[in-house]
């Protein structure tokens, strides 16, 4: 999806996430101030229980003099067939975002895809802040923010504050944003020093005063008095850091909810998955691996736990939790197969491209992998992989040629995401599904493997520091030929790919 595409409408309407933060406000001011520029009639607004009130919010909606509205969902006019709304940094239909009613959605975020896939749509979860894809939007479409003081010092806000203050910065368009915007020193700087207000320092005061602290799993729990929702992180924030916190909730008891803040600095906790965890059927979270959040709705907790204090819900949900995973570590141990069947990969056929196939020897690339993106450089040595499912990665010429016998068709499949490579120079995405070529391993591989019965979290050979979570029913799977070379299949994928052996084949 490109920013042109959507100047058909009469009028666009840019709404932010519930108790918008700054990434929110800023991305959504540079689609503002675009499709002003474009002469199209635009709003830039937000609803949901809270008016913006943390201090650097006012401030900085102020000072870059952001002309964000606040809307009330049973006042608002939902918008006709020529009019479009815009939701940024959250996404239509999600729990952190009021949904208002509109012919004509699109959604430019950088969260994992949580609702069903829509037309217009852009979403890049490897971006540290939304903020950044809609400057790439911008630049895409010839609109440079720093003609715009005001935006260029909103957008960097929006990434300092969405990426631990520029701590968390992986993503190569975030280097680019970090490096190239031209903003106004002294406003990020009172912002930056603007965080609390005395009587918000206080609640975060009283709040640290008293926690639940469990010893055996190391987690924190902290209850904090009504108070915008960007308080409950920085308190939790705070809890993290204290030598024996691994992993902290902090929530606080609202009319119509429970809001939490959830952190996790171990790998064996991923804060995203946990905030799910805590609000499976009640409500709703998710994020980041380090940092989540989540809303539990009052009418469903009333109806499902209605006797229990929320301390001890939490506490007992944590201790679900902990107990309920086992952890396996590929790398230091072999896998037991007693209880496990022997079963062959069925060769299903795969894509690979020639990278010099499809941009010059030497330039600078961004390859799209399940991990996340990696750089490379185009050589008639790097191949790039397409499985079945449109995840990418590279892969050397040598162990491409040692591994796979290449049979001469195009390859083709069905999926939503047509992978991409990017020309860092130019900006300028390639579609790799056009010189796809198929090919199949050369050796059969077998496994051995076996229903979960209990959750577990696989750390697995090649990545030391995220785990695959096998849930009930998913395959625990070990290469028979590598006793450490342990990984989780999901049920229907293993019953798609994987073939039971007779013993006599084995
Ligand atoms: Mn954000």
């Amino acid at each position: 999806m490109r920013l042109r595409e959507l100047e058909t409408y009469k009028k666009i309407m840019v709404q932010c996430h519930d108790n918008p933060d700054a990434d929110a406000l800023a991305s959504g001011f540079g689609l503002y101030r675009y499709f002003g520029s474009k002469g199209i009639c635009v709003s830039l607004i937000y609803s949901g229980p809270f008016r913006i009130q943390k201090s650097n919010l006012v401030l900085m909606v102020d000072e870059l003099k952001i002309p964000v509205e606040y809307v009330e969902q049973n006042e608002f006019t939902p918008l006709t067939e020529d009019e479009l709304l815009i939701t940024v940094d959250c996404q239509y239909g999600a729990g952190n975002v009021t949904k208002l009613p509109a012919s004509n959605v699109a959604v430019i975020d950088h969260h994992q895809l949580e609702v069903e896939k829509l037309p217009l749509m852009f979403m890049d979860a490897s971006c540290g802040s939304c903020s950044t894809i809609v400057w790439r939007l911008l630049l895409q479409e010839g609109f440079d923010a720093n003609r715009d003081e005001e935006l260029a010092t909103a957008l960097y806000y929006g990434l300092y504050t969405d990426t631990n203050q520029l701590g968390e910065i992986y993503n190569p368009y975030d280097k680019d944003m970090r490096d190239e915007l031209q903003f106004d020193q002294s406003i990020i700087m009172r912002l930056k020093n603007s965080n609390f207000s005395l009587s918000e320092l206080e609640i975060a005061g009283i709040a640290l005063i008293r926690c639940i602290y469990n010893e055996a799993n190391r987690y924190a729990v902290v209850k904090a008095e009504p108070c915008d929702p960007n308080i409950l992180g920085m308190i939790s924030d705070l809890m993290l850091q204290v030598n024996t916190v691994d992993t902290c909730v902090v929530y606080s008891n609202l009319t119509d909810g429970i809001k939490m803040s959830v952190r996790s600095c171990i790998k064996e906790v991923r804060a995203d998955e946990l905030a799910r965890f805590l609000t499976k059927g009640i409500g709703t979270g998710g994020g980041h691996i380090v940092k989540a959040g989540g809303f539990i709705s009052r009418h469903c907790y009333d109806e499902h736990y209605q006797k229990v204090s929320l301390e001890t819900y939490f506490s007992q949900r944590l201790d679900e939790y902990f107990a309920g995973f086992d952890i396996v570590y590929a790398k230091d141990r072999e896998a037991d197969i007693s209880g496990m069947q022997k079963y062959k990969k069925c060769r299903v056929p795969l894509g690979f491209v020639k990278s010099s196939s499809i941009l010059p020897v030497g330039t600078p690339v961004l390859i799209r992998t399940l991990k996340g993106d990696v750089d490379a450089s185009v050589s008639d040595d790097i191949y790039i992989m397409i499985g079945t499912l449109g995840e990418v990665y590279p892969i050397s010429r040598e162990i491409f040629e040692r591994s796979y016998d290449v049979t001469g068709a195009s390859y083709r499949i069905d999926i939503d995401y047509s992978p991409t490579i990017k020309d860092m120079r130019s900006g300028r995405s390639h579609s790799l599904m056009q010189s796809a070529y198929e090919c199949v391993e050369k050796n059969e591989t077998q496994v051995y493997a076996k229903p979960i019965t209990k959750a577990v979290k696989v750390f697995p050979l090649w990545d030391d520091d995220r785990y695959m979570l096998g849930k009930k029913e998913d395959y625990l799977a070990v290469r028979a030929d590598d006793l450490n070379d342990i990984f989780v299949v999901e049920k229907d994928i293993f019953d798609r790919s994987y073939e039971r052996l007779e013993e006599n084949e084995s």
